[in-house]
């Protein structure tokens, strides 16, 4: 049993921290993972990620560093970057922040000054934190307004967006989030920034993916600038990238560099490339679709249970689950469904009652069990343990918890994951 690639070098150096990677790889074999941020990468990707990239500095641009020797770096750079234009089709890419929301701000950066307004989805709705939510620098620094979804049903309310951009006249209007399970209408957002003169910035860190992979209408030609992690349903290393319309592009650059960051993490740039490489294959799109097909699947599966899903269901990779019918909190609920080897998060739910330590619902999402090889007809297993486990969880039955982890322990043994050897 071993951590793929595998790291006898560092078993015998470090054998505490060795000893604690390995076991994470077992516990990420030996889980369903349904965290809908969350996914499996290739072996590829694993292996870039662990390279002398990690070495060298590289502020600036390709032909623009600020250190000698970047040879070997700009072409890796330039190649994440072709394949992103190419992957995503647009006129620019920067693959450089750091993660989602390095990526958020430098968008606040280029586009907007400290007090001035945004408009971005609310967090408790699906909203993200750098949307303007109000404990992010982001509400703090800016005068954030923000929307939400229809109570009856669940979806963004496009009217209200458009009656707060008419009213508060934006400088940037934030479409996405990290916990909405219906198809975003950016042409609906490009129409209210063109009238309010706003930047729409899409931001589709959980999508990504999805749109890659043709699974989810693409913002290009609707949002000029596009921001998204790369770790989500994209299935590459831990990083993010802006996408943007030439017109855009200068500004974008500037604030990732110097704006806000210094050197690119090259080991990062490297793994995003390989990723971009592998969604641009024929198979990615399989992929994409198979998320949806097994969220489908699952929804319809839970739903059958009497389980109520914020919208009633989902067109993505993503469920959120009111729990308040079950009688247990999202938390209680999430840590009892870890113990029975299903991990996921709690998560609010649109006009939750309750605080956001303790919410009413959890969040669920497919990108990880597709790239397992989980297909729809395993889902109704796994509502049924979902389903089980809640009522364990309720009826304080620990026992049949212990039941439920070995149960999925032996499925998910016939679906190995990259970056393990059983
Ligand atoms: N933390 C990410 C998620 O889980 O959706 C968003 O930043």
């Amino acid at each position: 049993m071993t951590h793929q690639p595998a790291i006898p070098t560092l078993s015998s150096a470090d054998p505490e921290i060795a000893g604690l990677i390995e076991a994470e790889a077992a516990r990420q074999h030996d889980k369903i993972r349904l965290i809908a941020s969350e996914n499996y990468v290739s072996q590829a990707v694993l292996e870039a990620t662990g390279t002398v990239l990690t070495n060298k500095y590289s502020e600036g641009y390709a032909g623009k560093r600020y250190y000698e020797g970047q040879q070997l770096i700009d072409p890796v750079e330039l190649l994440a970057i072709e394949r992103a234009k190419a992957v995503f089709g647009v006129e620019h890419a920067n693959v450089q922040p750091y993660s989602g929301s390095p990526a958020n701000l430098a968008a606040y950066l280029a586009f907007a000054q400290p007090g001035d307004t945004v408009l971005g989805m609310a967090l408790p709705d699906g909203g993200h934190l750098t949307h303007g939510w109000s404990v992010s620098a982001t509400g703090k620094w800016f005068n954030a307004v923000r929307y939400g979804v229809r109570k009856e049903t669940g979806r963004v309310d496009l009217d209200q967006v458009r009656d707060l951009a008419r009213e508060h006249r934006p400088k940037l209007i934030f479409a996405g989030g990290t916990a909405i399970p219906r198809t975003i209408d950016f042409p609906a957002f490009a129409e209210i920034a063109r009238e309010v003169d706003a930047v729409l910035v899409a931001d589709i860190a959980h999508i990504a993916g999805l749109v890659a992979g043709g699974a989810h209408p693409s913002p290009v030609g609707h949002a000029p600038v596009i921001t998204t992690t790369t770790h989500k349903t994209l299935r590459g290393p831990r990083g993010a990238m802006i996408l943007s319309d030439a017109e855009h592009a200068k500004a974008v650059d500037k604030a990732v560099f110097p704006g806000l960051q210094g050197g690119p993490h090259n080991h990062t740039t490297a793994a995003i490339a390989v990723a971009l490489g592998e969604a641009a294959k024929p198979g990615f799109r399989d992929y994409a679709h198979a998320i949806v097909a097994n969220a489908r699947a699952l929804a319809e599966a839970l739903i059958e249970r009497g389980y109520d899903l914020v919208s009633g269901g989902t067109d993505n990779h993503l469920l959120l689950v009111d729990l308040t019918s079950k009688q247990i909190g999202g938390k209680p609920a999430a840590k009892a469904l870890d113990a029975a080897g299903i991990e996921l998060n709690y998560n609010t739910v649109p006009f939750d009652p309750r605080k956001p330590f303790d919410p009413s619902g959890i969040r669920l999402g497919t990108a990880a069990i597709t790239t397992r090889g989980l297909k729809p007809e395993h889902q109704p297993l796994i509502a049924e343990w979902i389903d089980r486990t809640i009522t364990a969880a309720v009826a304080e039955d620990t026992a049949a918890l212990q039941k439920i982890s070995a149960e999925v322990r032996e499925l998910l043994s016939a679906f190995p994951i990259p970056g393990y050897r059983a």
